[in-house]
């Protein structure tokens, strides 16, 4: 309870700022269900903040789940499931932590029930707690908690107007383990092993040995394999989803490929919950004409949610779908290249990829990032779509900051960049990334690390710092999607401004300024008279004769108007 009471104490100091950031969001919610374009559609998400998460790892709401299915903890260190669930998100949401982030969408890593059992890849004994091993598209692990823990969870964040995003697998199923028995011939291959030399070595393969790749680029009529249809017998509801299979097959006039089935179930979760948008999991290992299809299925599932449930409908927006196309990053324009042949992925229904290219370009130099970043979302390549910028992440052995030297740093590169910022649970605490005995991609998968907050150590100017600037970015869609403008090189200042419906946001960034007295030019951005915010101290300041004078004990400047 103690990482509880800090927490919300911190979450008060900035009590201010965030329910100004709060009250512009929640204010619109409902009213505007007017259908948005796709130019909107990539402000919203060029200028959002994707808290993402692994459920298993962040916060454990309820101790009953914690050895569901008679799940051991005897893998390797890191590799069982930890006790974090969907309670636990919720009890976070509640408390209003997300918000004093400035957090626009949550992405929680798959809550589909998983393989039962364990497999080791060679890097140890390991459970499926990360969420992409499927075992039943149709259910709920029950360790993460039940539908209608679910429901709570993405009915609290709508009515906090923050958009939930489905961690969506469609490329393969679970491992074989004792316990969890083969799919059938004619849905997965087993082999050849991808080896990512061109097209076919990439989508027509198994990504690791252990993972048995859908047929996804088959026709082929196939039946439910034996193990789910006893398993919904079991479960009492196999009628049911006999005749919802019937239904959709009825309607789509697809045939009964693996594929399909994977996408009828998918988008009923889309349906019956009001996920705002997919977070397609191994973008680039299955044929680009799949998510399309996908997409058209989830736009579909989305207006049928929107119009069962029209208080809990947050805005106009369309459905959003995010890809992880491993290795893409902006340079590459839209042309993502398998060597033999190259797939624009935005053009089979994807809005949105993520950045790989960030934790690089973020050590280099801060302007060309911005000015190239924002020069390709606004006039180039990039043009009316969105990309996503990380610094760390779950799969990702080389981040910007492996050794978490530069928390700091890390916030101001990644939520003032041009596009949308992913914060990886713990980035805000420099959860550590290296864990002792650990191995792989397990290091950086630690539980959260709340304890350090409870310490009331550093931990809690840096977790002072990511509120700031995000809120800052929430409250200010011109930092992830307004034109960029550099206005000094030394100490840097830029300005960026966004033009929407005919109102126009603006701000200007003034880093290195020293603490203190600073005098700092606005370049023309703010007209002489305008009395402007500093979001980093809350100090306000009229602008005179070009210039505002502030007082404040921090080195960087995050000027609005005061509104
Ligand atoms: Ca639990
Ligand atoms: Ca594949």
């Amino acid at each position: 309870m103690m990482q509880t009471a800090t927490r919300a104490a911190a979450f008060v100091i900035l009590g201010t700022l965030a329910i100004s950031a709060c009250t512009a969001d929640s204010g619109t919610r409902g009213r505007d269900s007017t259908p948005a374009d796709s130019a909107t559609s990539a402000i919203v998400w060029n200028s959002a903040t994707v808290y993402f998460l692994l459920t298993d790892r962040f916060e454990n709401g309820d101790s009953t789940n914690d050895f569901a299915l008679g799940r051991a903890r005897d893998g390797a260190v890191l590799r069982s499931f930890q006790g974090g669930d969907l309670a636990g998100v919720l009890q976070t949401l509640e408390e209003g932590y997300f918000d004093s982030l400035g957090v626009s969408a949550i992405w929680m890593t798959p809550f589909l029930e998983q393989i039962h059992g364990s497999v080791d890849e060679g890097t140890g004994k390991t459970y499926g707690y990360h969420g992409y091993w499927t075992r039943d598209w149709t259910a709920v692990e029950p360790a993460l908690g039940t539908e209608d823990d679910l429901r709570a969870l993405v009915d609290a964040a709508h009515r906090r107007g923050i958009r939930v995003l489905m961690d969506a697998v469609i490329n393969h199923t679970g491992p074989v383990t004792a316990q969890d028995p083969p799919w059938p011939a004619d849905w997965v291959r087993t082999g050849p092993n991808c080896n990512y030399r061109d097209y076919a070595t990439t989508v027509e393969c198994t990504l690791v040995a252990t993972l048995p790749d859908i047929l996804t680029d088959s026709d082929r009529p196939v039946e439910l394999p034996a193990a789910l249809t006893e398993k919904w017998e079991r479960e009492g509801r196999l009628e049911r989803e006999l005749a919802e299979l019937d239904d959709f097959f009825e309607r789509t006039r697809y045939p009964r490929a693996p594929r399909y089935y994977v996408i009828k179930w998918l988008t009923d979760w889309v349906r019956e919950f009001g996920f705002d948008g997919y977070r397609i999991d191994t973008a680039k290992h299955f044929g680009e004409t799949v998510s399309a299809e996908l997409k058209q299925e989830a736009e579909r599932a989305f207006a049928d949610w929107k119009e069962a449930h029209p208080p809990e409908v947050l805005d106009g927006h369309p459905f959003y779908m995010m890809g992880e196309v491993y290795g893409y990053e902006p340079g590459q324009g839209r042309a993502f290249d398998f060597g033999d042949r190259t797939v624009d992925f935005f053009a089979h229904g994807y809005d949105g990829l993520i950045n790989f290219g960030f934790k690089g370009d973020a050590a280099g130099s801060l302007d060309e990032v911005f000015t190239r970043y924002s020069t390709a979302l606004r006039e180039g390549t990039l043009r009316g779509v969105a990309i996503l910028n990380y610094v760390s992440s779950h799969d990702d052995g080389s981040p910007y900051d492996r050794d978490r030297r530069d928390p700091f740093g890390a916030a101001t590169r990644l939520l003032l960049a041009p596009g949308g910022a992913q914060i990886y649970y713990g980035d805000e605490l420099a959860r550590p990334l290296n864990v002792e005995g650990a191995t792989g991609d397990a290091n950086l998968r630690s539980f959260m690390n709340w304890q350090d907050l409870a310490r009331g150590d550093s931990t809690t100017a840096i977790l002072e710092h990511w509120r700031k600037l995000g809120q800052f970015r929430r409250a200010h869609p011109a930092v992830g999607a307004g034109a960029h403008r550099r206005l000094q090189g030394e100490p840097y200042v830029f300005s960026r401004t966004l033009a929407v419906d005919g109102r126009s946001d603006r701000v200007l960034v003034a880093m290195d300024q020293g603490t203190g007295t600073k005098v700092i030019p606005v370049f023309g951005v703010f007209p002489d008279g305008t009395e402007l915010l500093d979001g980093y101290s809350g100090e306000r300041a009229t602008v005179t004769n070009g210039q505002v004078s502030l007082a404040t004990g921090f080195d960087l400047v995050l000027l609005s108007e005061r509104r």
